[in-house]
């Protein structure tokens, strides 16, 4: 970041061969993360969340019909996701039925929410890991053009789009200001892409810019305002539908949502989904990277009844990177899913009355700070470590698509073969499932889901519209809080994964909450046992070419999306790195 670090770098790392990457950006939040390199390759990985927030303390004594507005604020990225866990566990203690109508308008915001947050991933957070956009300009421009459309019909892959693009960017490297792209590592000898890819590259970026919108203004207004929805509530959604009165969610406002899913749709599809399978065809080697933990874990979600024991995707747990290993979870509250979780402390800048060595049940769940320094080998990361049934789990797109692989959902297989097809002709080589467990697979896992959340989106649609037609505008039922104390967990299979609030309530005022993150489970320290977290397992093996500029390191962090505000769920502490690299 300046001299100082530079030579404290160089000097440092002839001795111990370490790089700290602290902040890890492009991400949500406060990322360190530390690798020791021996011979070219990560030996060793430590994954640290710099920042305590505190949430689950402030919820204590509160009423739990507040806690999902709340508990939102704990991310400004998937805003949405711990509102509707929220409700969800209140709902859960409750048992609480919904109307259907308020799951169809969830399910939507959720839907739109997810496609917001992949395609934003994708092009704007992780693509400047692979794609040079300084070597874009070397491109020919109708060459590009070429490809792109020999790949996809895409009305954006026009020739005099390409050029146009290739001219602005032009305009940005003459006059010296790279803007957004200032700081990237342009001309690493990692950068493998053809100039004319690069360019496909960055005209969809581009593009990617202007589409997402799209997917944030179906939040909007279902939810009210996008970022932060304001239209959940423990019971439903406030939502008062009607089909012709102005003011209220009404035929006319549903059909330009219809509008901006078409749009969604057909970039997901005709864009996204190829681009990801052509950039990872140029990059088949990191298929070898990147695994880590292949214990995966997802949740069920959309739910099409009011209790939440039907769904239109399956989730569940794989073991091992078996397949037929796969064991459903079915239903909110689901006994299985609700025994096996629980979160350790050993790592973690945290203290448990009866002592680290044991981790605990959410339930039973304690949040008191216990600030060290970064500990090597002791305490070295605000992130608990969560576990299921005692093992570390990998959670997000990876894990959601395996476990619908798995679950034999129909949608799910019928877009990752196209997409590992497309792979596989590119590369010049039969590409399987098997190579979907890296790096890599990551991104095409999130862009395989994706293309079902799009199909979700509107049939989602479809049901809430068919539903008012048969009369049934309903969509709220009011919660009552009986005396004494109550137990409940909302799900949700967020973005980057599986997420659950944990709640127990006692005469109506909340007694305990706790909240088991995607982030969380993939970012985690090393456990009670000392077995490390998904992104530290996944690190391990990793090429690093050039140490001071660490882009592997980068590409295989980025393949989570990291959300580390999320994570710890508000102090930036001190600490002493050794290397530092400061990387955009
Ligand atoms: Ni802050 Fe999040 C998601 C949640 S954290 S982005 O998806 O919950 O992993
Ligand atoms: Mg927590």
């Amino acid at each position: 970041r300046s001299d100082r670090g530079a030579l404290n770098f160089r000097e440092e790392y002839k001795m111990s061969k370490r790089v700290t990457i602290d902040p890890v950006s492009r991400i949500e939040g406060h990322l360190r993360v530390d690798v020791e390199v021996d011979g070219g390759k990560v030996k060793k990985a430590w994954a640290s969340g710099q920042m305590f927030r505190g949430v689950e303390t402030i919820m204590i004594g509160r009423d739990p019909r507040d806690a999902w507005a709340i508990t939102q604020r704990i991310c400004g990225v998937c805003t949405t996701v711990h509102a509707m866990a929220s409700v969800r566990a209140v709902e859960n203690a409750l048992q609480l039925e919904i109307p259907v109508n308020a799951q169809y308008i969830r399910n939507m915001i959720m839907l739109a929410h997810a496609v917001h947050d992949h395609i934003v991933h994708f092009y704007h957070l992780s693509a400047l890991d692979w794609v040079d956009v300084v070597s874009a300009l070397k491109a020919d421009p109708d060459k590009a053009a070429a490809l792109a459309q020999s790949l996809s019909s895409w009305e954006g892959n026009s020739k005099q789009e390409f050029r146009r693009v290739q001219e602005r960017l032009k305009g940005y490297v003459g006059t010296g200001q790279l803007g957004i792209f200032t700081n990237g590592y342009w001309g690493h000898p990692g950068m493998k892409l053809a100039p004319e890819v690069n360019l496909l590259a960055v005209v969809h970026y581009l593009q990617a810019l202007e589409v997402q919108r799209h997917a944030s203004k179906i939040v909007a207004i279902l939810g009210s305002k996008s970022p932060h929805i304001q239209n959940v509530a423990v019971g439903g959604v406030s939502n008062p539908l009607s089909l012709n009165t102005q003011s209220v969610l009404t035929l006319e406002r549903l059909m330009a949502v219809r509008k901006w899913i078409e749009s969604l749709d057909d970039f997901v599809k005709n864009v996204y989904l190829i681009d990801v399978a052509a950039i990872g065809a140029f990059y088949a080697d990191w298929t070898k990277y990147g695994s880590g933990i292949t214990d995966y874990l997802s949740v069920p979600d959309l739910p099409l009844d009011g209790k939440g024991t039907q769904f239109a995707l399956p989730g569940g747990h794989i073991d091992g990177g078996k397949l037929e290993s796969f064991k459903p979870i079915n239903t909110f509250g689901d006994k299985y899913f609700v025994d096996g979780v629980s979160e350790a402390v050993k790592h973690s800048w945290y203290d448990y009355k009866a002592g680290d060595h044991k981790s605990l049940h959410p339930y039973v769940g304690e949040t008191t700070p216990k600030y060290t320094d970064f500990q090597d080998d002791g305490k070295y990361s605000w992130l608990k470590s969560p576990t299921f049934y005692g093992k570390p789990m990998q959670v997000g797109p990876l894990s959601r698509v395996l476990c619908m692989v798995a679950a034999g959902h129909e949608p799910t297989k019928k877009y990752a073969t196209a997409a590992l097809d497309l792979v596989s002709s590119l590369a010049g080589a039969k590409v399987g499932l098997d190579a979907m467990h890296s790096t890599i697979g990551r991104h095409a896992a999130r862009a395989v889901g994706c293309a079902v959340q799009c199909d979700e989106l509107a049939k989602q649609w479809d049901l809430l519209v068919a539903n008012m037609a048969k009369g049934d505008l309903k969509t709220f039922n009011r919660p009552e809080f009986p005396k004494g104390e109550q137990r409940g967990v909302g799900f949700h299979e967020a973005p980057r994964g599986v997420l659950s609030h944990w709640v127990v309530i006692d005469s109506g005022k909340i007694k305990n909450y706790q909240c088991v993150v995607p982030t969380t489970w993939n970012a985690a320290p090393r456990n009670e046992n000392d077995q490390p977290g998904a992104y530290e397992a996944s690190l391990l093996g990793n090429p690093v070419a050039d140490p001071e500029k660490p882009l592997e390191v980068l590409r295989t962090v980025h393949s989570f999306d990291p959300c580390l505000a999320c994570a710890v769920h508000v102090v930036d502490q001190k600490n002493n790195p050794v290397v530092t690299v400061a990387a955009v």
